[in-house]
């Protein structure tokens, strides 16, 4: 097999790693990712929050979990979305005491594991990594004109009215530092979909965190459906204009 850029580096890193997989109805990838992760990130912990598939996804996992004692499964009585998957998976990882570092990931492949080992990497030399479409060497693949537009003035829009020094606010795709985690208010994040990403990166730039911003490739789903609605995106404008603007600026210092 070919010898990884970072085996050297991220072998003894992986150990401490959590990667958490926020899942709805993902039956037909979850099992495939997870068996892809433990061929680039053998010794990495997965946990997996499920918010009650009625496709069966949780039994996926828990099929898996037979032969593998690296997967946590959090099953959620419903569907609380993408925030109240992280906010679960969060206060579960920071409680395992050998994790320091925390990734968030989705489990439909558009956050493919290859950049799991430059993730990692990054992480090792900052508090955390984004990966970043919207960097050079980044992009996207498989989206519609609509979906490529509403992305990239979307961040535009979020960078610009919030301050965030970050090319791609709502990336998903982030490995961060439990430590940084601990100190951080994220408990206090209440937006439910891709803002909380956002909401997430503006409560962490509260401690001053150093961060890099590493190249994926995002990839649309091939299976399963998406849950991107109308609230949900309407909630990702209204998040950065209450974030800056609102009556409860919780994280109002980080574009200081
Ligand atoms: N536990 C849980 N997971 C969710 C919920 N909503 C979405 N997810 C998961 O969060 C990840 C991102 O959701 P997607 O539907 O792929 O949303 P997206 O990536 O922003 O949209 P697409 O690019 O259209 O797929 C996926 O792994 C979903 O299964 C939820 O309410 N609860
Ligand atoms: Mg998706």
């Amino acid at each position: 097999m070919r010898k990884l850029p970072h085996e050297g580096i991220i072998f003894p890193l992986m150990k401490k790693t959590l990667l958490i997989i926020p899942t709805y109805n993902e039956r037909e990838n979850i099992t495939r990712l997870v068996a892809l992760i433990r061929k680039i990130v053998p010794e990495a912990t997965v946990c997996v929050v499920d918010g009650n598939s009625p496709d069966g996804t949780a039994d996926a996992v828990k099929a898996m979990q037979r032969n593998d004692a690296g997967i946590i499964l959090i099953e959620q009585a419903k569907k609380n979305g993408l925030g109240g998957a992280y906010r679960a998976g969060f206060a579960r990882a920071l409680a395992e005491k050998d994790i320091d570092t925390v990734i968030t990931m989705d489990a439909d492949f558009s956050h493919h594991p290859r950049y799991l080992p430059d993730l990692i990497a990054a992480r090792a030399s900052c508090d955390m990594a984004i990966g970043s479409r919207y960097v050079r060497g980044g992009g996207t693949h498989g989206w519609g004109l609509g979906r490529r537009l509403l992305s990239r003035f979307g961040n535009q829009y979020a960078r610009f009215v919030t301050g965030m020094p970050f090319h791609d606010c709502t990336s998903g795709f982030n490995a961060i530092s439990a430590d940084l985690l601990r100190k951080t208010d994220w408990q206090l994040c209440g937006a439910s979909g891709f803002a909380f990403l956002m909401e997430l990166k503006w409560a962490l730039m509260r401690r001053k965190p150093s961060w890099k911003e590493v190249p994926i490739v995002f990839e649309d789903r091939k299976a399963g459906e998406s849950k991107i609605s109308a609230r949900i995106v309407y909630e990702g404008i209204l998040l950065p204009l209450r974030m800056r603007f609102g009556k409860k600026r919780v994280y109002s210092d980080v574009s200081a």
